[in-house]
């Protein structure tokens, strides 16, 4: 055995060894117990990985290895998530085309993947630019096209005008483009959308089933926004009589209808056209429509200076008492929630209350807190003077918008709002409905770097009004036959986007000229390309069947799916609650009604591992603070790098790190490695001489570091480890079957260097650690031999002091009766009894 540990030769060995002999790949129709722990693949946008990737990786691999050590057949699958405008757009900025740099870096990651010692099921790897894989990315847009759950339709979108690209809601962060940073604006566009809507109620729900950290759970809550309310329609009056027309609204606070003062219709409403040659103030309205377009949902939301227009010559009725309200156009109300209008309640909502302030509206209160009672005086007020009073009374205390009690609302004051909301709801003709935030996914991209989408447009069936599926609005859509898949992404040149809302394949007369499914006519193929989250929808299913027989003609192998899946263990970043995290559940649900697959849930336990960070700060290119992890393997090793990462912070929590902080793990491996060989040939069995606190300190380490690996909280363990080695290297006796114990235990953290040494150990054994099983504790050692007992005098604490376990009653009587402070506290007393509980309390009543 080497004296010095040199880890650049033990881990290269070792990882080309494990490699050949395939020790972390699963008899996937064998098994018996399986154990599928997935880890978010990573997406190529950069020279390699990051540290924060390694970070993810290392610790979703200890699980796994953890697991495998328990005797489970653990599936540890790796690939790259390499379609997408995050690699197309790393292609333009260094000058490659990204289909030669795939290639490129595919290479790379692999083998930064494979030097940090993950225990990767290599032989499964996919890439999602796999013409193999992608033509089942198509099939799946097919099915979800034959479900009635892929449709298109012209909307205003989401629009990157540098990455000139269409951008789903959950791609926009703060108005701005998520990849770019780019304020996002408004652009009509036909796009193509997936129905996840259908599944707003069972996402929601099934939350409470999953197993998922709290944090990602209320993000898709919030996201999903679902919100009771009612819709109430408010006829619309032109020159003082109704008119055919009325606007619809969606509101929360039904019961604050009485306080409705003016309307707010957004500046896409179709009532503006239809209104048009009654609005005597058109052209000022035309303008304003104008100014808001481009904005963006953020602005609008925002819209500082509570900007508007009043809709003159028409008016809307408030349904409660007939009274003529205003009509006005403000952007701070948007065209995609609701029903694109508003009723305003200056008194009860703060948005409102402050475009009433600065457009000079009536403010009337409606609602008071529950404990708010009149004075005796309110009752002989005129109606105006009562509004007056509240107004008043409540002004101190800013907007009142809680709930409480009515006033002001005719025969509904003094109501509690709770009622009022269904009551006055009735009165007047509304209906109860429940509101989702959540909108359709814009699955349809502008771009070149993606699964084509598998959809050929007809214009002579679309004429005939010929349609594959039962709806008129598709008519002309066919989906591209199975037999014809998959649709390949030519290698185009000039794959930059031109921004004209056109994919490069649209130039492309070669691609998009093609027969129609129907009628074999001349037809015209879809160019768009699909969004990447389409791809890492569905991964974690072909997987497992990448190999399988079916693999050429399934998505996923029916038998080996019903071993494998759902996922045992879904490990990824929080920063994926919205985007990736959502859609991959939808997509299973809508798989599940379909009859695809017999779960509905693909990620039954989902942890979110913490962010890393530099030295207090985060880590970014400009700040020039970037751990390359290349570097500190080579110049430290996989295993103390592993180490150190877990070592920061519990893993869900993320950590610090410091350069100094690593030279404290390197260390610790280093003594490993110094014990094993100072010991290495001396003849050390078990005697019963052995220090029995060593022995005990042993199995609460084994208890302590299974309990922290179960709970992610890898930091505690490896401080456990080393509490353990700090004890073990202070005895004089070295018992190889401890080293072999501690060994085991410290091998999914470091797993080189304890494959190494274990083969040391054991001459005559030719199996890996990690094929080894976990160690067993045994309960009595976690017993301390020693404890406090407590004595009392007539049942008041008298003394405490540490004794030895399992003495008799009579023992322990006679010794509490020699302490000092019993003796001179019960003196010439008589003592009446003496209650012994062993091992815990002594009452002595006198
Ligand atoms: C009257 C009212 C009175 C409202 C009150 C609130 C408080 P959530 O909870 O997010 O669903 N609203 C409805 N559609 C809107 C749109 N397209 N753009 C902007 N705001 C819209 O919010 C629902 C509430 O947001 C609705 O209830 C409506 O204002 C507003 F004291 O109606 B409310
Ligand atoms: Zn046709």
């Amino acid at each position: 055995m080497a004296k010095q540990y040199d880890f650049q030769k033990i881990e290269k060995k070792w990882q080309e060894k494990w490699m050949k002999e395939k020790i972390y790949e699963p008899d996937f129709l064998g098994s018996k117990k399986t154990f599928y722990n997935l880890m978010m693949f990573p997406y190529p946008s950069a020279e390699g990985l990051h540290v924060g990737n390694m970070y993810a990786f290392t610790g979703a691999d200890i699980f796994g290895r953890f697991k495998r050590m328990h005797g489970y057949d653990v599936f540890q699958p790796i690939g790259l998530d390499g379609f997408g405008i995050h690699s197309e757009n790393y292609a333009l900025k260094i000058g490659t085309h990204p289909m030669e740099q795939a290639k490129i870096s595919e290479g790379r990651f692999y083998k930064q993947l494979e030097m940090i010692g993950n225990g990767f099921a290599w032989d499964e790897k996919l890439e999602t630019y796999d013409p193999d894989y992608y033509k089942w990315t198509q099939w799946i847009f097919v099915q979800m096209w034959r479900n009635g759950l892929a449709y298109r339709k012209k909307q205003p979108v989401n629009w990157c005008p540098s990455c000139k690209t269409v951008l789903a809601d959950e791609q926009v962060v703060a108005g701005k483009c998520e990849r770019c940073s780019t304020e996002v604006i408004k652009k009509d566009l036909e796009q193509w959308f997936f129905r996840i809507t259908k599944y707003a109620d069972k996402l929601l729900e099934n939350l409470e089933k999953i197993d998922w950290s709290e944090r990602v759970k209320i993000a898709q809550r919030n996201w999903i926004g679902k919100s009771e309310g009612a819709l109430i329609k408010f006829p619309v009056s032109i020159g003082g009589k109704n008119s055919e027309f009325s606007i619809e609204v969606f509101t929360t606070r039904p019961d604050t209808l009485f306080g409705a003062t003016y309307m707010v219709l957004a500046p896409e409403h179709e009532l503006v056209e239809k209104l048009s040659d009654k609005i005597t103030n058109f052209s000022e309205v035309g303008e304003y429509i104008a100014e808001t377009k481009n904005k963006s949902d953020e602005e609008r939301i925002e819209n500082k200076e509570k900007t508007g227009v009043e809709l003159k010559g028409v008016m809307a009725v408030n349904p409660t008492n007939n009274k003529e309200i205003p009509i006005f156009m403000s952007d701070y109300v948007l065209s995609g929630y609701g029903t694109g209008a508003i009723m305003a309640v200056p008194a009860h909502d703060e948005r409102d209350l402050e475009f009433a302030e600065k457009h000079d509206l009536k403010i009337d209160v409606v609602v008071v807190p529950k404990d708010f009672s009149p004075s005796s005086s309110y009752f002989s007020y005129t109606a105006d003077e009562q509004k007056e009073y509240w107004r008043m009374k409540i002004k101190n205390n800013g907007v009142f918008t809680e709930t409480g009690t009515l006033v002001n609302s005719g025969k509904f004051s003094g109501m509690d709002s709770k009622k009022a909301k269904s009551e006055i709801t009735k009165f007047v003709n509304g209906k109860l409905t429940t509101q989702f935030r959540l909108r359709d996914w814009l699955i349809s991209r502008q771009r070149y770097w993606g699964a084509p989408i598998p959809m050929i447009y007809c214009e002579s069936c679309a004429k005939n009004g010929k349609c594959e599926i039962d709806d008129k609005e598709m008519s002309g859509w066919y989906s591209v036959p199975d037999k014809d898949l998959p649709v390949i992404l030519p290698f185009v040149k000039e794959f930059r986007p031109e921004g004209k809302g056109e994919s490069p394949l649209a130039s492309l007369e070669s691609f998009y000229e093609t027969e129609c499914p129907n009628c074999g006519g001349k037809a015209r193929r879809e160019t768009d390309v699909s969004d990447t989250f389409l791809d890492s929808a569905w991964y974690y299913l072909r997987y497992p069947s990448v190999n399988s027989k079916t693999k050429e003609t399934k998505p996923w192998d029916v038998e080996i799916t019903k071993k494998w899946l759902p996922v045992n263990l879904y490990t990824g970043g929080a920063e994926h609650s919205v985007l990736h995290l959502l859609y991959v559940r939808f997509v299973a649900m809508a798989f599940n009604d379909m009859g695809l697959v017999d779960f509905d849930e693909p990620f039954p336990k989902f942890r979110a591992h913490g962010l890393l960070i530099k030295e207090g700060a985060k880590m970014s290119k400009s700040k020039g603070n970037i751990v390359n992890p290349d570097e500190y393997i080579k110049k430290f090793g996989a295993d103390a790098l592993r180490m150190y990462l877990m070592f920061l912070a519990p893993f869900e929590q993320g950590g610090d790190f410091r350069d100094a902080g690593i030279l404290g793990v390197v260390r610790f491996l280093e003594r490993v490695w110094k014990l094993a060989n100072s010991k290495k040939n001396i003849n050390s069995k078990k005697t019963d001489a052995i220090d029995k606190k060593l022995e005990q300190l042993l199995h609460k380490t084994i208890k302590k570091v299974t309990d922290d690996i179960e709970a992610l909280q890898y930091n505690t363990a490896i401080s456990a480890l080393m509490i353990f080695l700090n004890e073990f290297e202070s005895h004089e006796e070295f018992v190889e079957e401890y080293f072999k114990i501690f060994l085991k235990l410290l091998a999914p953290f470091a797993p080189h260097i304890s494959e190494e040494l274990w083969f040391e150990f054991n001459d005559d054994v030719k199996k890996s650690i990690h094929l080894e099983s976990w160690p067993e504790y045994d309960e009595k050692y976690l017993i301390d031999d020693t404890y406090i007992l407590v004595i009392q005098i007539n049942g008041k604490l008298r003394d405490q002091v540490e004794i030895k376990r399992g003495l008799s009653k009579n023992e322990i009587e006679k010794f509490a009766m020699s302490r000092d402070k019993v003796k001179q506290l019960v003196a010439d007393k008589k003592i009446k009894k003496i209650i012994v509980v062993p091992d815990r309390i002594i009452n002595i009543v006198i």
